[in-house]
């Protein structure tokens, strides 16, 4: 299986999260793509190679322009406005009140923002763009009659809507390369998002589109981030009605429950007759991660990957998240490893 990469995701490295009152040192670190691109050799699981530009043009088919901008422009702002820090959201639209961007980056910052533990910093933009082009090579890769390509993507995009950041999130890469799939001819695509967070993001994108299934196996909201999005009952609207899936699990959830999940959402996207697989690959359901509260251990994740690859449908497999840092690369690469083998 080919891997594309880019080293510019160092740049996303801000200094500080917002997690339980404090500013600690971000979850979501350089060292993670580091180390599983570094893991990919050891397992020999096939040739890296590095993205290609693509452009605005098929970023712009998923996220509006002046959210884009704003991206590009914020930590400038936010430095020209006399602020020492990092970029951070800290007052948004709430309830009751006028939700319209304001002049200032303070206030612009919560506009497009839906959390505040995600902070932007100088190199953020740019990293952000070399994700999109990440996603966007592997396509290209697929299209070519690859079976599967591992877009090692980093910072994540699946909790991206088309004008909101946060949870990590800048630019919905797994979202953006569906897209692409679509505009250059598979009818119908199917999004598998098996990141321990609802991909709240990409849902929202597609939730009125009936051409997009997405299916998602997630920690229950009533108990982790996001909170306001994931619930079973979520299932799409107008055209889209049926083609979004949410598979909510409890706290302490294992791979036998957790492995039932994945056999739903698997039968949901063969009914689906996708002509086309993207997997929102996190391995943060792994029982060690510091921020989810699955249980899946080591030897579960190859199982994952050789369910997957039961549909039988060409796979592009999006990095989304995983911060056990000792375990991430090689139940990253399990999953892959184990897809590439049946
Ligand atoms: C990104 B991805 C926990 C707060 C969680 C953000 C988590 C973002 C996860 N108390 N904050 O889906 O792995
Ligand atoms: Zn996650």
């Amino acid at each position: 299986m080919y891997t594309v990469f880019s080293e510019k995701h160092r740049m996303r490295d801000s200094c500080t999260e917002l997690y339980g009152g404090e500013f600690i040192p971000p979850f979501e670190c350089p060292a993670r793509a580091d180390l599983i691109r570094e893991h990919i050799d050891e397992a020999g699981l096939g040739e890296v190679v590095h993205c290609r530009q693509h452009g605005l043009k098929p970023l712009l088919r998923v996220h509006p322009a002046d959210y884009v901008r704003f991206l590009e422009e914020a930590f400038e702002e936010w430095v020209a406005a006399g602020f020492h820090g990092e970029a951070i959201a800290s007052c948004w639209p709430a309830r009751g009140m006028r939700s319209e961007p304001p002049a200032h980056i303070d206030g612009k910052l919560g506009y497009y923002a839906f959390a505040a533990e995600t902070a932007i910093d100088e190199g953020t933009y740019e990293a952000a763009r070399a994700a999109v082009d990440v996603a966007l090579t592997a396509v290209d890769f697929l299209l070519r009659g690859e079976r599967s390509v591992f877009a090692l993507c980093r910072p994540p995009g699946h909790h991206a809507a088309r004008d909101l950041y946060g949870g990590y999130c800048f630019f919905n890469n797994a979202a953006i390369a569906a897209q692409a799939l679509r505009d250059r001819g598979a009818a119908r695509v199917a999004i598998l998002d098996i990141d321990f967070h609802h991909g709240n993001g990409t849902q929202d994108i597609f939730y009125d589109r009936g051409d997009v299934l997405f299916a998602s196996i997630h920690g229950d909201p009533a108990h982790a981030f996001p909170y306001f999005s994931g619930f079973a009952e979520q299932t799409g609207t107008g055209e889209g009605e049926g083609a979004t899936r949410n598979y909510p699990l409890p706290p302490g959830s294992e791979f036998d429950a957790w492995g039932e999940a994945l056999e739903a959402a698997l039968r949901a996207i063969a009914r689906f007759r996708a002509e086309a697989l993207v997997v929102s690959l996190g391995t943060d359901t792994y029982e060690r991660d510091p921020i989810g509260f699955f249980r899946l251990r080591r030897e579960d994740f190859p199982k994952v990957g050789r369910r997957i690859a039961t549909l039988g449908l060409p796979t592009l497999f999006v990095m989304e998240g995983g911060y056990a840092i000792d375990e991430l690369a090689v139940n990253t690469v399990d999953i892959l490893g184990g897809f590439a083998e049946a």
